[in-house]
């Protein structure tokens, strides 16, 4: 492969409903969409998953577009490379910008499945043809809203419900979901909005039959973690702590989480989630595949990284119909009984629609090195 020519579109895309986290709310989606062609005229796909501010970790999508066009871009272009594997060693001298750095690195990786005429999901060692999907809802403006959810969720089937939490909106919350869901599949992700000096509610919430609790402390925090571990009962999930291989070594050898919530973005790529995976299956430490609010694109590439076998979980990867009016690929992403159906074709397995790609693009750049 040899990267010549990469052209960056710009889309807004307005959600069905807002989402709203411990730190921050997307009512409309912005991200960075990008086409990559190789030498041969291979095409392949790639998406920012950064938000417009910096409140989950510290890369915007300003920043990502940033250092693609000044960094990442000019050491690709040109090059040429055998396996995706070594894009992230031409990208080795940057440090961090994972979100920015994952983006072209999954493009590369549609263009090589292509080129070896194979689904992107059997290029990267998947084997599951179906993954069981769980679905992530924000925090909503009463109790009676998110249950009134909830009951909509367990009927269509998602295999968990994972609810957000923050301080102030947590015992009670969860109190109300389990008597009226005693047996729902259910898990909370706080986004980091609290401190050990919160113990005594997070142990309350041992009282309730979680699956885990995913990222009560700080964002760039492992040590807190795992003083938290052992004074609680239900698992820890680390999100936001793990930003690469080394990151999830430590943090298991510290005993900061029973389990890891792997996201493409934040690890810098397909190469190093796969490292991730690899590592923890070999630890006996169960993954699930995070969510970005992602576009078609992302989208695809999450449920090929979840056919691998250690993503034992259900996933935050929904249906594109939760999310979007219209969604960027065809055919859209859909759940069925609580399932996607990975594609078994070469590439993607999904076609991005250029008429509403168009429709969405507020600005494009074509970068030729
Ligand atoms: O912490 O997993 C998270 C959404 C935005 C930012 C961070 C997170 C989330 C989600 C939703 O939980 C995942 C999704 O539905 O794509
Ligand atoms: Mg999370």
């Amino acid at each position: 492969m040899r990267i010549e020519e990469i052209t960056i579109r710009h889309l807004k895309m307005p959600m069905k409903a807002p989402f709203t986290t411990s730190f921050g709310t997307v009512a409309e989606k912005e991200l960075l969409l990008l086409e990559v062609k190789d030498a041969s005229g291979t095409i392949g796909w790639g998406e920012t998953v950064a938000f417009v501010a910096p409140w989950y970790t510290e890369e915007t999508l300003k920043t990502t577009w940033h250092m693609l066009e000044d960094f990442l871009m000019p050491a690709l272009l040109h090059k040429d490379i055998a396996h995706p594997d070594e894009v992230s060693a031409l990208f080795a001298t940057i440090r961090r910008n994972g979100m920015a750095k994952a983006s072209i690195e999954g493009a590369v990786w549609d263009i090589y499945a292509q080129q070896t005429k194979q689904s992107l999901a059997h290029a990267l060692g998947g084997s599951k043809d179906l993954i069981d999907v769980g679905i992530s809802v924000g925090i909503q403006s009463s109790t009676d809203k998110l249950l009134e959810l909830i009951k909509v969720y367990e009927e269509k089937g998602y295999k968990r419900v994972k609810v957000k939490i923050k301080p102030g909106y947590d015992v009670e919350v969860i109190r109300a979901i389990r008597a009226a869901f005693p047996n729902l599949p259910l898990m909370a992700d706080a986004n980091s909005a609290y401190t050990l000096n919160d113990i005594e509610v997070l142990q309350q919430l041992d009282a309730f039959n979680l699956l885990m609790i995913e990222q009560p402390l700080a964002a760039d925090d492992i040590i807190d973690h795992a003083k938290l571990q052992k004074q609680l009962k239900t698992p820890i999930c680390l999100d936001e702590s793990i930003t690469s291989l080394e990151d999830a070594r430590k943090a298991i050898e510290l005993g900061s989480c029973g389990v890891i919530n792997i996201k493409i973005g934040r690890v810098g790529g397909i190469t190093e989630a796969k490292k991730i995976h690899d590592y923890c299956q070999q630890h006996a430490i169960p993954v699930w595949c995070g969510g970005m609010l992602e576009a078609g694109i992302g989208r695809a590439h999450n449920i090929a990284l979840t056919a691998l076998s250690n993503f034992v979980l259900p996933g935050d990867t929904a249906g594109s119909s939760h999310y979007w009016y219209e969604d960027i690929v065809t055919p859209e992403i859909v759940v069925e009984d609580g399932h996607i159906r990975v594609p078994q074709s070469i590439g993607i397995g999904y076609q991005p629609n250029l008429e509403i790609i168009d429709k969405l693009t507020i600005s494009k750049k074509v970068y030729k090195g």
